[in-house]
């Protein structure tokens, strides 16, 4: 079927940075991790949006010339960085469209900064390509990116929040879950009376902000890390659009999440 009936079912699966890169070493892509995921997404034959993360890719350049804060004359060479930011990130982009097409699966490379644009803190997006993608059948990818402002600063658009504003303006496709393939099995909550750490299955959406989040450790995040990804998740879930939490390195995970079969993971439930 070329053109999909107004309020079509669709799924939008984040391949975190994290999952797709190694975070330890500089634009190292894990590629095997890569084709599994799209093994995994083709077999599901599900229609999507695909955004995903920078990783050593976006992070380590975005971070070496404070992108994310802004214009800051003290930063030699920013504005190069700022391209640079850009121009890593389609490298990875480019990396994930050509293994969909080596497959023959249409794909298109949406590009972040032309489409979102920031007036005063509120994001403003065009998103016609991306729905004239999912009428004709190609797969979306989009990334996070560097994003400019009509003041003529600039930051940095993360994947997650991307997906928040394409939940918040893509009314006319029906969202029903987001998946997070990250490289955990899920959210990690501290159990007092365990005294230990473990995966919670299942979290109320109005719990996010009162969760005894465990400590994982720190890695390179200019976006915000698992705190500012709780926060977006709960926005996410306050338009009734449930989030599951997924660890992609796990085999088969991606392709039951699309097919919504049972798994290890966490569940965000949408508000009663
Ligand atoms: O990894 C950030 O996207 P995220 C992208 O989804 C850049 O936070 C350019 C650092």
């Amino acid at each position: 079927m070329l053109f999909v009936k107004k309020n079509e079912d669709i799924m939008i699966l984040k391949l975190g940075g994290s999952l797709i890169t190694s975070k330890n070493e500089p634009f190292s892509l894990r590629k095997e991790i890569i084709q599994n995921s799209i093994n995994e997404i083709i077999r599901s034959n599900k229609k999507l949006i695909i955004v995903h993360g920078g990783g050593s890719f976006g992070h380590p350049i975005a971070q070496e010339y404070e992108i994310s804060r802004g214009r800051k004359n003290s930063i030699e060479n920013q504005i190069f960085g700022l391209s640079k930011t850009h121009e890593v990130m389609v490298q990875l982009n480019s990396y994930i469209i050509q293994k969909f097409l080596e497959q023959k699966i249409p794909t298109l490379s949406i590009q972040t900064s032309s489409i979102f644009i920031n007036n005063n803190g509120e994001v403003f997006c065009n998103l016609d390509a991306i729905k004239q993608c999912l009428k004709l059948g190609i797969l979306p990818v989009v990334y996070g990116d560097i994003i400019f402002s009509l003041d003529g600063n600039f930051s940095i658009l993360s994947g997650d929040k991307i997906i928040l504003l394409l939940c918040q303006n893509l009314k006319e496709f029906n969202i029903n879950k987001v998946i997070f393939a990250f490289e955990e099995d899920g959210i990690y909550l501290y159990n007092k009376s365990k005294d230990k750490i473990e995966v919670v299955e299942e979290i109320n959406c109005n719990d996010i902000g009162s969760l005894p989040l465990a400590n994982l450790g720190k890695k390179i995040d200019v976006t915000g890390g698992i705190k500012g990804k709780l926060d977006n998740i709960k926005s996410i879930c306050t338009l009734n659009i449930p989030v599951q939490i997924i660890n992609g390195l796990v085999e088969g995970n991606i392709f039951k999440a699309l097919n919504n079969e049972k798994l290890k993971c966490t569940n965000i439930k949408i508000p009663s």
